[in-house]
């Protein structure tokens, strides 16, 4: 479906003006074709920066022939001075001597149907060049390392090891010899089954470094809410003034906690009123509660509790919540044990207890292991979560009918969920995809990556 029989070109460096630009070509004729625009002196030597003219700017020229280059074909890279008008030249003399315009991600697809890289660290190309933290930019390196693609490599391993076991028993079925006990599969099922689930575990940690996290601010007017989303982003972001009622709508912002990103957001005080704004604003309130990741249920400290304020613990009870107890530096009306849940003292005036604040955001979005999200997150992607669970789901399948207590169920049931297993996590490195799929990633991607 996908040709590889042409030579294809883009612009590989950002649109705009620059130091330098780089223009790319792939495919059996890029030396030809770059033959065609470059005045060499000498003629293009593997892996050699050669200095070169083209019709309109002096250029360097690099060329990497197949296998080893980035799209595992031929390749040639073009450094021109980083004129749009020279570059877009470039491409246009490139195209005239046989190249075709490269579509978006066209050549990762190309080091990907080359076998030079697989559907995993494909995707983590364009999540390395997505990334806005430098732990997502971690992520996606160790995934372009093949960090994920060796784990799911050594299961499939397994399977296929377990698979091939049963098929033989199921191919000398006279010899009433078994290739592999009940117990035995059961055991090796077992230990595959909690390698998936150990995939998986990480998924939920890489989801938050790959999407970042909804953090909302809730609470009554005037405790502080604007003011302490204004400290945590270390911005005057949200208007604060002494009035209740200053914040109308959701005022959303990313910020970034450790290298965690959040998208914080701001919202309305929550209390009963007439105005048509304000109940509106109450609303977005309460509806972004139930979807965020965390909720910070601020409360005034300076002011005693009120019947609302208990309305409002619970609430957000449901909800994974923080309560903070805001203006720590006035005279206190309560204490914390006053309240029916825990609570973090800040002052969003003076920064007091923020440091705080931040690392129990941290360890609430994490489940309360602080080291967990620097240390590994094998798995970002939803697409590699869905597959290893489908992969969980057969293997356990196949081990219910292994150990099924009224004796073990025939191979051939067992093997059918087996190569379900495979397949989905077949899927996730593209050993076997469809042509949809690949188009669906790729079209992610940059014209020129
Ligand atoms: N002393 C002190 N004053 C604070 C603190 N945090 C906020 N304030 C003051 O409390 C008032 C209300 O602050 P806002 O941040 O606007 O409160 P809010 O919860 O966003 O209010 P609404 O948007 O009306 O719901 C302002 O006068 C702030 O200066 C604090 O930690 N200490
Ligand atoms: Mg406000």
């Amino acid at each position: 479906m996908f040709s590889t029989e042409d030579t294809i070109v883009a612009i590989a460096t950002p649109a705009g003006r620059g130091g330098i630009g780089v223009v790319r070509l792939s495919g059996p004729s890029a030396v030809e074709i770059a033959g065609s625009l470059l005045r060499l002196d000498s003629p293009l030597q593997a892996r050699h920066a050669t200095f070169a003219r083209t019709a309109g700017d002096q250029v360097v020229a690099t060329y990497f022939p197949a296998p080893h280059s980035y799209t595992g074909e031929h390749v040639v890279e073009i450094s021109a001075h980083g004129s749009p008008v020279v570059l877009r030249q470039i491409v246009e003399q490139a195209m005239r001597g046989g190249a075709r315009l490269a579509e978006p991600g066209e050549f990762t697809l190309r080091a990907f149907l080359s076998g030079r890289i697989d559907l995993v660290q494909a995707e983590a190309v364009a999540d390395l060049i997505d990334a806005v933290t430098p732990l997502q930019a971690r992520a996606a390196f160790d995934q372009l390392e093949g960090t994920l693609t060796e784990r799911i490599g050594a299961i499939d391993a397994q399977l296929f090891d377990l698979i091939a076991r049963l098929e033989a028993s199921l191919d000398f079925p006279d010899e009433g010899y078994h290739f592999v006990q009940a117990g035995e599969a059961g055991a090796a099922l077992r230990s595959i089954e909690s390698q998936v689930a150990s995939l998986l575990c990480e998924a939920s940690r890489g989801r938050l470094i790959r999407e970042g996290a909804q953090v909302v601010i809730a609470g009554r007017p005037n405790v502080g809410k604007s003011s302490l989303f204004n400290a945590l982003l270390r911005a005057g972001r949200a208007i604060v003034t002494p009035i209740a009622g200053t914040t109308r709508d959701l005022v959303t912002e990313s910020a970034d906690i450790d290298g965690l990103r959040l998208e914080l957001i701001d919202t309305a005080g929550v209390r009963d009123t007439v105005d048509e704004v304000e109940i509106e604003g109450v609303a977005r309130a309460r509806r972004a509660w139930t979807t965020a990741d965390l909720v910070l249920v601020v409360l005034d400290v300076s002011r005693p509790l009120e019947a609302e304020d208990f309305d409002l613990l619970r609430d957000t009870m449901e909800a994974r919540r923080l309560v903070v107890a805001n203006k720590s530096d006035l005279a206190a009306a309560w204490a914390s044990g006053d309240l029916p849940a825990a609570s973090v003292a800040v002052s969003s005036a003076t920064g007091d207890g923020l440091e705080g604040l931040r690392i129990e955001i941290r360890a609430a979005l994490e489940g309360g292991s602080p080291a967990a999200l620097r240390d590994s997150a094998a798995v970002t992607n939803v697409r590699h979560a869905a597959l290893l669970e489908t992969a969980r789901q057969s293997l356990r399948r196949a081990s219910e009918a292994v150990d099924n207590p009224a004796g073990p169920v025939a191979e051939e049931f067992v093997l059918t969920d087996l190569q379900d297993a495979r397949a989905a996590l077949e899927e996730v490195t593209g050993k076997r995809t469809s042509d949809d799929l690949l188009r669906h990633i790729f079209s992610r991607f940059c014209i020129g990556k």
